[in-house]
């Protein structure tokens, strides 16, 4: 074992433990290029151990707590994680190569998600329902739907954790997480703060692993209740199988192939901002990744060139720095997929206006920021999920066509539209087929927000209200009000 190396363990029933088997992975730092962390080589045993804590926890002092004592608890790991925000977003940048300066906001973002649904946890309420017959007063309950199995990506981990951890601790859940195997360093760590905010044992635990076993164990792990799930569109398509087997429920947020739409009244120099935070913030490496611009033929030269301008100033290089602007691309199968898309595209005609090449004065898993005009709007690199560097830009005459392009894509994540009409801004957010549009604006969250897609994008919402309903089942009781007796016969 290399010593210089920093060791993570698993968090299971309240315990920091090893892997069952006794062994580890590594874990690759994407901007050196080199291992830096030693992760636990979880088994499906370890996976049965978190279903079973998760369960006891379920049925044991969690599952008496009320929601404004789940909410007590929510409150102090959000003042947790706040405290420790510097050390995880630093955590992500090395397992990630994401930008400190995005990561440090994410990290402290992440303790008003806690904050956001512990004023939820204590909401829940039921509701109380007239029916025909008056002998009876019926109500609902908003219960936990159980043991959630939450199975995360590489690209934020533990943003997207959280999508799911926040509302499933407000409903009453318990959860096993499984970060990705590429990124997994910071959800263990973030384990840690579980037994100092209070929790029981047992409410929260991660499991991890080097291969697909024990994300395919506990998708379909018979001990689980929900499965929550963000990463490709095939994986989510397997993870929905598996829970399929046990008829639980399911959401899933998957890749997108996301718009612009930008209309001649645009303002170009706010466009072609926000084209730019759409697709090569994060390096492109984002599900609502702005990655297709589908612009009036009128401003297409005038808004490529604004792109490409700013494009070919983006500062690349060490994620950690202040004045970095894109760092590599996370982890080396990701890498090749986008440089293969990138080759794809060249064979397909697209004009490379900029970039469309490795940056190899970086070392690392660089890809410079890439405009490709001149794209069919049938083009590989305009129909697949490039979830890299990567901007396809092709033109349309009138609205009609604008809307036409752009829903010809089997996912529906996310869109935007630049205009300064508000009438057609909001006729084009009607007409969208996404889960999220933006009009003169991209890449935005919170926690209030409801955000999901349709079609090959997923199925359900995190974040806002509905997420809560995503984590609850509701019970309808029935008390009969007379004290006597009735035809046993008869219904009703
Ligand atoms: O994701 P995977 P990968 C897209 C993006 C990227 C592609 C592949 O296009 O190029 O996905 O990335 C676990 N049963 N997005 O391969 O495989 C896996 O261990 C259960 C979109 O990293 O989907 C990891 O924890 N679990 C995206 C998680 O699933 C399984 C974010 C996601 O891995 C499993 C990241 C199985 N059979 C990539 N196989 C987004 N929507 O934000 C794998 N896993």
């Amino acid at each position: 074992m290399n010593s210089t190396l920093q060791s993570f363990q698993m968090l299971i029933n309240g315990a920091a433990v090893d892997a069952g088997s006794g062994r580890t992975f590594e874990s690759m730092n994407p901007y050196s290029g080199v291992a830096w962390a030693l992760i636990p080589e979880g088994t499906v045993e370890d996976v049965d151990a978190a279903v079973q804590a998760a369960r006891a926890a379920l049925d044991g002092e969690w599952g008496q707590l009320t929601g404004f004592g789940r909410a007590a608890l929510m409150r102090r790991l959000s003042r947790l994680i706040a405290d420790r925000a510097e050390d995880l977003a630093r955590l992500e940048v090395t397992d990630t190569g994401k930008l400190y300066r995005e990561m440090a906001g994410q990290a402290t973002a992440l303790a008003g998600w806690y904050d956001y649904y512990a004023g939820l946890a204590d909401k829940l309420e039921g509701r109380q329902i007239p029916t025909p017959n008056p002998n009876y007063l019926v109500y609902t309950r908003r219960e936990p739907v159980g043991v959630v199995a939450a199975i995360t990506p590489w690209n934020s981990p533990l943003l997207l954790l959280t999508w799911k951890l926040a509302p499933a601790l407000a409903a009453g859940c318990t959860m096993v997480a499984k970060p990705s195997e590429h990124a997994p360093a910071s959800t263990l760590e973030f384990a840690s703060l579980f037994a100092e905010a209070g929790f029981p044992d047992g409410v929260f635990n991660v499991v991890t692993g080097s291969t697909r076993e024990t994300g395919e164990a506990l998708a379909g792990h018979p001990g689980v209740d929900k499965v929550a799930f963000t990463g490709a569109t095939r994986t989510g398509r397997a993870v929905a199988h598996a829970a399929a087997e046990n008829l639980n429920s399911i959401t899933l947020e998957l890749g997108g192939k996301s718009a612009h739409l930008c209309f001649p009244d645009a303002d170009l120099e706010a466009a072609a901002n926000g084209v730019i935070a759409g697709v090569f913030a994060a390096a492109g490496q984002t599900c609502m990744a702005g990655s297709r611009l589908i612009v009036h033929e009128d401003v297409h030269d005038e808004l490529v060139q604004l792109i490409s301008d700013r494009a070919a100033t983006i500062k690349l290089g060490d994620p950690n720095l202040p004045e970095t602007e894109m760092g590599p691309i996370a982890n080396a199968p990701q890498y090749h997929k986008v440089l293969q898309l990138l080759k794809v595209a060249a064979d397909e005609g697209a004009n490379v206006v900029c970039g469309g090449e490795p940056d190899d004065e970086q070392g690392g898993y660089f890809i410079r920021p890439t405009v490709l005009t001149g794209v069919s709007p049938d083009a590989t690199i305009v129909r697949e999920e490039v979830f890299g560097p990567v901007l396809a830009v092709y033109t349309f005459t009138d609205e009609s066509e604008a809307l036409r392009l752009a829903n010809a894509s089997p996912y529906g994540l996310a869109g935007a539209v630049w205009t300064k009409d508000v009438h057609r801004g909001h006729r084009i957010a009607a007409s969208i087929r996404a889960g999220s549009v933006w009009i003169n604006g991209y890449r935005a969250v919170a926690p209030s927000v409801p955000f999901g897609g349709i079609g090959n994008s997923g199925i359900g919402r995190e974040n806002g209200i509905e997420a809560i309903d995503a984590y609850t089942e509701t019970k309808a009781v029935w008390v009969e009000l007379t004290g006597g007796t009735r035809d046993p016969f008869t219904l009703g």
